[in-house]
């Protein structure tokens, strides 16, 4: 069969798979990537496990593909990766929530029975927080909730800003029976996680102090504070504080997701960090790309942590009215402590790999410099791409400066079509046959002194797409790995316009989303390349066509059926 031959059939194959959508006008759209038909889409809200279903909440507007009437929007799953659309389950009625019920969180309290804990902010923005239970506790798919006539039940009072106070936790249960909660904020300019305690979940007395500040940063949204065990395979619930764990406290401010790691004395509710936020040399995020508001939950039937964030678009507004959506959710990641234990692993769910269909793989290649060499035969626009690099004659490495500190400049600097000796080598994905639209996902090593490396890994959107208009930021991270004593791995999830990559299997994670003009659907190319006068060796290649998760409102559902 010729080449042009193979590629139609291909697409054929592919085409029964994902319908029009995706063929035609809205070659955007994702295929194995939650999002709802249409409007826009931003934080995930209170994720939860209960009774055998998967719940995920999230802020959308029901009239709009632009920010505002927010609501909470639900939809439920029994594998994280198929998703049935519910109706909506928290609408703003209430004064205190005119303007929107924003960002909060899920907690099983000890009677097995779920609560919400939510933002609402009324026509002024000043912002309350809110309690909504299931009407029906004994339905697994909790379609209805109530909003608690003690609503609101936490205001801006004192030094709080009224403006910037929101997005409760869920909460941990301290050795004095006390639930806890941290709501993000602002006071005197600084990040806050403002700390509460309730008997019973309705009446809450602020904390003296509050679990944690910076004065490195402004507003924290959507904290998150969860422990994570060492030297565990398991996540652990949210109120699990003995044994071998230290806390992870999260927050999002400057547009990316930050974390720091500590010890948390729960009878005195102290956090002590091991770094800041913000501090040069240990700035760490989740994702260091396109990935914010996110929110994690235990799930108690798999044992793990799972993560989910909002990526952002980065088209215009007129694009998303056109298109007449905006937003997606991440790919759900586990969350592990690294063994280092100085940070964290997050890794796509092995349920997506149920997706993979069409496998193409190599073992044991030469990546000459120079070369680029097309990865044949799957569906690159909806592909699941694992690589391992080996690399040799390090010495002769780049020397890394000192002054070299922030990863996004030097990947800004030193871009994918920049020559070096180690690198740059990795992915081109979304490419147009021509290579004259490309997302290269790469990575560089530079040498220390005493024969220690530097991994630097970037994500260069700068030739995505012919496209006027859209943000095409370049991203970097660097990546924790001993390129002497281990291969460079990498992952990326291509979905169309999203690019999920993982790094050293987890350590450094870059999302970006990319709008390819020609390099779509079956036009879309995957390729990887070496830069570097090195030669690179690939120990092992796997790729997969990804089928289309089904995403569904619940009357299109087709099995199984639903009570
Ligand atoms: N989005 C919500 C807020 C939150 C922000 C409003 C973060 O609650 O702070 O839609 O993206």
């Amino acid at each position: 069969m010729s080449k042009p031959l193979t590629r139609a059939v291909i697409f054929c194959i592919w085409l029964a798979f994902n319908g029009v959508d995706a063929a035609s006008n809205q070659p955007y759209r994702t295929g194995f990537h939650f999002q709802p038909p249409k409007n826009w889409m931003n934080d995930p809200n209170g994720p939860m496990y209960y009774k055998g279903v998967y719940h995920l909440f999230y802020q959308y507007n029901p009239y709009s593909a632009i920010w505002g009437n927010i609501t909470w929007a639900h939809s439920i799953s029994y594998d994280l990766v198929d998703w049935i659309h519910l109706e909506h389950a928290i609408s703003p009625t209430e004064p205190y929530e005119a303007n929107g019920c924003w960002s909060g969180s899920a907690t099983v309290l000890v009677d097995g029975k779920p609560s919400i804990l939510y933002t609402g902010a009324n026509s002024k923005n000043q912002q309350f927080q809110n309690l909504a239970v299931p009407k029906n506790p004994s339905d697994p798919l909790l379609k209805e909730w109530i909003k608690s006539p003690h609503n609101p039940l936490i205001s801006p009072v004192d030094d709080i800003d009224p403006l910037n106070f929101r997005d409760p936790t869920t909460a941990w249960l301290g050795p004095d029976r006390l639930w806890r909660i941290i709501v993000g904020g602002e006071i005197g300019g600084q990040g806050v996680a403002i700390l509460y305690r309730s008997e019973d979940f309705v009446n809450w007395t602020r904390g003296k102090t509050p679990l944690h500040t910076s004065n490195k940063t402004g507003m924290w949204e959507c904290p998150d504070f969860y422990p994570v065990s060492i030297n565990g395979s398991n996540g652990l619930d949210t109120s699990v504080l003995a044994g071998l764990i230290k806390h992870v406290l999260k927050a999002s401010f400057n547009n990316n997701d930050h974390y720091v790691l500590g010890r948390y004395t729960p009878e005195m509710d102290t956090f002590s960090v091991e770094t800041n936020f913000l501090s040069n040399g240990s700035d760490m995020r989740y994702d260091y790309g396109k990935f914010y508001a996110s929110k994690s939950f235990y799930d108690s039937d798999k044992k793990r942590r799972i993560l989910w964030g909002w990526i952002l678009e980065s088209d215009s507004e007129a694009d998303d009215i056109s298109k007449g959506w905006s937003g997606l959710q991440s790919i759900p990641r586990s969350i592990l402590l690294d063994e280092s234990g100085k940070q964290l692993l997050l890794w796509p769910i092995k349920e997506i790999e149920k997706l993979r269909t069409k496998q193409v793989s190599f073992d044991d290649m030469d990546l000459k410099s120079g070369s680029v060499f097309e990865v044949p035969g799957i569906m690159a626009a909806q592909a699941d791409i694992e690589v391992s690099f080996r690399l040799s004659g390090l010495k002769e490495a780049e020397e890394m400066n000192t002054s070299w500190v922030d990863p996004e400049l030097l990947c800004k600097e030193k871009k994918a079509s920049m020559n070096g000796t180690i690198g740059p080598f990795g992915l081109l994905v979304l490419a147009s046959k021509d290579l004259e639209e490309q997302t290269a996902v790469y990575f560089r090593v530079f040498r220390k002194q005493y024969e220690k490396y530097v991994v630097l890994m970037c994500s260069d959107q700068s030739r995505s797409s012919l496209k006027e208009g859209l943000e095409k930021t370049t991203y970097g991270a660097f990546v924790d790995i001993d390129p002497v004593h281990e291969t460079i791995s990498l992952r990326s999830l291509i979905d169309h316009s999203i690019v999920e990559s993982f790094g050293g299997n987890g350590k450094a994670c870059i999302t970006a989303r990319v709008y390819p003009k020609l390099a779509i659907n079956q036009d879309a190319h995957l390729y990887a390349f070496n830069n570097g006068t090195m030669d690179v060796r690939i120990s092992k290649l796997s790729g997969w066509s990804m089928k289309r998760a089904q995403i569904v409102p619940i009357q299109k559902r087709r099995k199984p059926s639903i009570t």
